[in-house]
């Protein structure tokens, strides 16, 4: 067992557990069992198959074998219900159903509590749907989805505080409940559990301490970006891209508002400072939709299209929910009904750099900080073609990986918790950087055409 720690990392696309070992300095990471995360529509709700999730954490920990402690991170503002009993009420909703459509626009702005962006998802809105149903009133406890795994896990309660700083409802300023808004919106303040922070113990599963650790996946992320001091942007690039930076103080002034910049709670105390790029999740939905080719293949015919030809705004929430995704980025690109599969990758990945390069551009403005390198961390560090148009459009290096941030952020975590790793972020980081693979690439291209392109898509 020696220095060997757990990460359960769920994404929106897929879980995995991770086996991370430390050892001299070393970090060795074997994803010990990977699995999908399919979501179900039932009722015409789109729902977390929150079961078989469960069960891929179950399974992962059996292949895991003994290891010193067991961390679980997963995307961030859904959440489930439970009962005084401790049962869970209904399945957890998806980020992506519809119910939530158009309560952002009745609710007063929060944006000088909570300092998020106005995502039509956020768990607040997500609530103030919910409060009308019989499942509501029935619910005594609100857990995030690595709160709930966690409460299953052990049988303790408690809210992670970097995903509690995704709801809406947690203080930006105070980093606990805001107990006035709450009651301002007429939801029940005892929803909310104790807050809790990661590198805090929650309880055991069969003998093995588990850890809160960045419970948010971005949180856990950022904690493993392979910076060297703070001139860094990071994008955590997976169905999401999470473009920002990482700042000691939010910005809450009108025009990061007006921007839609978020401020979330990092790992130590930090700000994650960012914006929500709609990612790869256009790529997802176009390769599910395909019927799953073989996406390297699918990326090497984008390469070989010509650049910046079709472009679209890929902030416009017409992305937002699934299904035909083909089809709604034909239209906004002007593309015609047999615009080939190269095509619309191709425009797909434009149009993402371009995004990301706006990110990052206004996250620097905004925030008064200097950028002199991007960090892209996740599966989209896989991505050779994303990584290099990102590094064109944005006029900056960017080094990408490593892939598995958020389980190895997760993990070091742990890891230090433990005792087995010492210091901070800075201290952290280096160890990512020592023995993890990263690629560099220099920015080339035209900068002129990323500027017309961004002229096209009028932003
Ligand atoms: P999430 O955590 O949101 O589920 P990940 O960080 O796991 O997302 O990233 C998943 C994405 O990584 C996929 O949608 C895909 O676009 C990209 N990806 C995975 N493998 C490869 C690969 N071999 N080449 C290029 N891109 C890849
Ligand atoms: C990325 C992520 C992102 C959230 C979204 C719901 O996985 O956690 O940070 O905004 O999912």
């Amino acid at each position: 067992m020696s220095d060997a720690f757990a990460a359960v990392d769920l994404g929106a696309s897929s879980g995995r557990v991770v086996v991370g070992r430390f050892h001299d300095g070393t970090l060795d990471l074997e994803v010990v069992h990977r699995f999908p995360n399919e979501p179900v529509r039932v009722g015409g709700t789109l729902h977390w198959d929150i079961l078989s999730l469960y069960r891929g954490v179950l399974d992962g920990l059996a292949k895991a074998g003994p290891v010193r402690s067991i961390g679980i991170d997963s995307w961030a503002v859904d959440y489930g219900l439970i009962d005084v009993d401790g049962a869970l009420l209904g399945n957890p909703v998806h980020y992506r159903d519809s119910r939530t459509d158009g309560i952002a626009d009745r609710v007063k702005d929060l944006y000088g509590v909570c300092g998020l962006q106005k995502l039509p998802f956020n768990t607040v809105y997500q609530l103030l749907a919910a409060e009308p149903t019989a499942q509501y009133a029935a619910a005594d406890r609100l857990l995030m989805i690595p709160d709930l795994l966690a409460y299953w896990l052990t049988g303790q309660i408690g809210a992670e505080y970097t995903n509690a700083s995704t709801t809406g409802l947690l203080d930006v300023r105070t980093r606990e409940w805001s107990l006035p808004l709450i009651s301002e919106l007429g939801l029940r303040a005892r929803l909310l559990p104790p807050v809790r922070h990661p590198g805090d113990r929650i309880g055991d599963f069969e003998g093995t301490p588990v850890i809160a650790v960045g419970s948010h996946d971005t949180a856990s992320a950022v904690v493993a970006v392979p910076a060297e001091g703070d001139d860094f942007a990071y994008i955590s690039c997976g169905t999401w891209s999470l473009v920002g930076l990482e700042l000691d103080e939010p910005v809450l002034s009108e025009e990061s508002r007006a921007a839609n910049f978020t401020n979330e709670g990092g790992v130590d105390g930090t700000i994650r400072y960012l914006r929500n790029v709609m990612g790869l999740w256009p790529l997802q939905e176009c390769v599910r939709e395909w019927g799953s080719p073989d996406l390297p293949e699918l990326l090497a015919a984008a390469a070989a299209e010509p650049g910046l030809a079709h472009v679209v705004d890929l902030d416009d929430p017409v992305f937002l929910p699934p299904g035909d995704m083909a089809g709604r980025l034909r239209k906004l690109a002007g593309l015609p009904d047999d615009a080939s599969r190269a095509t619309i990758v191709r425009c797909i990945l434009d149009s993402l750099a371009l995004a990301q390069r706006r990110a990052v551009r206004q996250a620097r403005e905004l925030a008064d900080r200097q950028v002199g390198v991007v960090h892209l961390v996740g599966g989209g560090a896989l991505n050779e073609l994303l990584c290099q148009l990102t590094a064109d459009a944005c006029g900056l290096p960017v080094l990408a990986g490593p892939v598995e941030a958020t389980a190895i952020g997760n993990l070091l975590v742990q890891a230090r918790a433990a005792g087995v790793v010492e210091g901070g972020l800075d201290a952290m980081r280096a160890l990512v950087r020592e023995t993890q693979q990263i690629v560099r690439y220099e920015p080339g291209g035209t900068p002129a055409a990323w500027d017309a392109a961004a002229a096209r898509v009028g932003r």
